[in-house]
């Protein structure tokens, strides 16, 4: 199923002739209404008018984070106030928050993305859409809510939180289609079993997860424990928030970017240069519908790939491919690049872990250690000693081979690790004061 089929299946040529009247016209709105970008264009020597092809984009300036946050709180909106209807912030963890604004058009739009986005996952009208994402200034629940009402499915607006009850209510209202971050799912499943439920048994058959990086192995390990289609939904409060792009149900390969209201670009992120379509690197996203606050290539951080190649789904819109994470959370450890899903696709393969870790990176003597503290399921944390080391060492060794660094695997007991309601904090690194 398809929600927009006009839109989501436009033959490439029609598509990209379409990006190029955005990107001329969204070019011409921020240099007219943001003195930051006229600025920037002008140091640039460049016109919007000279804007001729898709290729030109190359000639525009990136947007950092920082520049939002130098144009605290509404130096980058390109329409007076008094045409917001609505703020979100995100919180970040240092600083002040990065502010957006959305005009009553913007609104629209991100409701039909998130529309279009819940159909790619299989949802339809009909649908009890458990929405658990936080509902405030973070863009998850309202973004998602607004999608669902707009899908004409019934939402039932639960945010963050109160596990226990969202185990109730989900299990009385027969939710289908749960939304909220891949950490907190295991969370629920976990807690429903503590409760003696098993939500394999529930009516939920799909669920809509993002805001965080997982992996495969993590995506099956959801599948199994919920017995659902979990399917991985991407965004950032910057460029819209949930439904910049999303897997479809029928390939569950790499999420579809919806192209046209984004540009997206592959770029070095030491470099800058941007990179063919087909090689990882960080993702460069510049708006071409928004009113609000339109952003011109935009830095995300994010390290993901293009896939050009067509989708057996229908949708003419290239994937990306799952994020790696983000370049700012990459850990170097004695100068190896690590992300932490890399661990994260080793220890949920090994029998016996359960899928909750954190990862602890120090200093020692000048030397940079890594600690990987994984919970092990009841049966095995009473096993046998000898048990329990030879598990250890089997996760330190097969770090080793794959990541080619030595770390020291500290196994604990069940339910020791805080967990999340939102998005998981996975990395502890003491090597920043
Ligand atoms: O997390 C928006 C969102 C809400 C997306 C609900 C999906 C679902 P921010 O709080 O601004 O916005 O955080 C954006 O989260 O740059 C990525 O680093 C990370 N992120 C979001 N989705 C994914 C994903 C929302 N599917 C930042 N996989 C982004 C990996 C993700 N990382």
């Amino acid at each position: 199923m398809i929600w927009n089929d006009e839109f989501e299946t436009l033959p490439r040529e029609a598509l990209e002739s379409l990006q190029l009247k955005r990107l001329q016209n969204v070019a011409t709105r921020v240099y007219n209404m943001v003195p930051f970008y006229r600025q920037k264009f002008d140091a640039m020597g460049i016109k919007p008018t000279q804007i001729k092809s898709l290729k030109d984009l190359g000639r525009l300036p990136f947007t950092l984070k920082q520049d939002m946050r130098d144009n605290y709180p509404y130096g980058l909106f390109a329409v007076p106030l008094a045409q917001i209807v609505r703020i979100h912030a995100s919180s970040g963890t240092t600083g002040k928050p990065t502010v957006v604004g959305y005009t009553r058009r913007d609104i629209d739009g991100w409701s039909e993305l998130m529309a279009r986005s819940f159909v790619a996952a299989g949802a339809h009208q009909g649908d009890v859409i458990h929405n658990a994402y936080g509902y405030g200034l973070f863009t998850g629940g309202l973004g998602a809510h607004y999608g669902a009402e707009t899908l004409g499915a019934s939402v039932i607006p639960m945010s963050g939180g109160n596990t226990k009850k969202q185990i109730m209510i989900m299990q009385d209202f027969g939710s289908t289609v749960i939304t909220c971050t891949p950490s907190y799912s295991l969370y629920l499943a976990e807690v429903a079993k503590e409760e003696g439920l098993d939500v394999r048994n529930f009516k939920l058959r799909i669920g809509i997860l993002g805001a965080e990086p997982w992996s495969e192995s993590m995506r099956r390990e959801i599948e199994e424990k919920l017995n659902i289609k979990a399917i991985d939904i991407y965004g950032l409060s910057e460029i819209l928030g949930p439904g910049v792009a999303i897997e479809c149900v029928e390939a569950q390969n790499g999420l579809h970017i919806w192209e046209d209201h984004f540009l997206p670009e592959i770029i070095n992120p030491e470099t800058g240069e941007v990179l063919p379509w087909g090689e990882k690197g960080e993702l460069v996203i510049t708006t071409l519908t928004k009113e609000g606050i339109p952003l011109i290539r935009y830095r995300t951080r994010d390290i993901t790939r293009i896939i050009p190649e067509p989708c057996i789904c229908g949708r003419t819109h290239v994937r990306l491919e799952r994020m790696s994470g983000r370049s700012d959370d990459m850990l170097i450890i004695r100068g190896v690049n690590v992300f932490p899903s890399q661990i994260e696709s080793v220890l949920f393969n090994i029998e016996g872990v359960e899928p909750h870790y954190q990862l602890i990176v120090d200093r020692e003597e000048n030397l940079d250690t890594l600690e990987i503290q994984v919970e092990v399921n009841e049966a095995t944390f009473s096993d046998e000693i000898k048990v329990l080391q030879d598990l250890s060492e089997k996760i330190r060794k097969e770090i080793k081979d794959l990541l080619g660094i030595t770390c020291k695997v500290r196994l604990v007991e069940p339910k020791t690790i805080t967990r999340s309601e939102g998005k998981a904090k996975r990395v502890i690194d003491k090597r920043i004061k």
